[in-house]
């Protein structure tokens, strides 16, 4: 397997966490987001949408973080990522979904850049952008963990797909020093997770693409 992949992109830091909690191995390929690399012809013609993630496998190329999550959990379901009961799974997918689809995208690098270079917004007001889509997501997300018993992770004592989303989304929230004191639930959820060594490994500024 290859996964196109860059340090600071939090949809593929989505796919490491879930590679390592799988302990799958992937070779690793850089895609540089803020030099452009994603948008060179040769990368495009392996993801037409010219975002990372791409995991390549037995030639075929799966693009979005999720498709390629779920791929891995239907090929190596081990330990699982999604609980058992359907409504179970409907409520950790819609966490998931809800960062996926509804806050990540928002804030996307593409997305800040035409805000900036295109509608001329200064830094402050794309950085209240950024923040605001945050808070948007975060206050629902709190809610709806504080709507279930307390737990070590979003869902019960076992990491779920809604970890693996909520970990990068809370790493961009830190990076943009959102106030994450209204988010007692996200936030110890968060550390609990980054507890888990498969977390850890995943995290950023440990891969070896990584500019500190
Ligand atoms: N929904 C996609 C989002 C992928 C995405 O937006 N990736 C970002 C990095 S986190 C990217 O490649 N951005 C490049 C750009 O905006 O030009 C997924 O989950 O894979």
């Amino acid at each position: 397997m290859i996964l196109y992949d860059y340090w600071r992109s939090s949809a593929a830091y989505r796919v490491r966490i879930a590679l390592n909690l799988k302990g799958l191995q992937a070779e690793h390929r850089f895609v540089h987001l803020r030099r452009g690399e994603q948008r060179a012809p040769a990368y495009r013609e392996l993801n037409p949408q010219a975002l990372v993630p791409t995991l390549v496998v037995a030639e075929r190329r799966i693009a979005q973080s999720l498709a390629i999550i779920e791929y891995l959990e239907e090929r190596h379901p081990l330990p699982p990522l999604l609980p058992a009961g359907a409504e179970d799974r409907a409520w950790v997918r819609a966490i998931a979904l809800a960062i996926a689809c509804d806050i990540h995208p928002l804030d996307n690098l593409r997305v800040l850049q035409y805000l900036e270079n295109t509608l001329k917004v200064d830094a402050p007001t794309r950085d209240a952008w950024y923040a605001h889509w945050i808070r948007e997501g975060f206050d629902a997300i709190e809610a709806q963990l504080a709507s279930r018993p307390t737990a070590r992770y979003c869902f019960g004592d076992e990491p779920t797909l809604a970890d693996v989303c909520l970990v990068p989304q809370v790493a961009n929230a830190r990076r943009v020093k959102l106030d994450m004191a209204p988010y007692p639930r996200i936030a110890a959820v968060n550390d609990a997770c980054l507890a888990h060594p498969a977390f850890e490994a995943a995290r950023p500024e440990k891969q070896p693409d990584a500019e500190l």
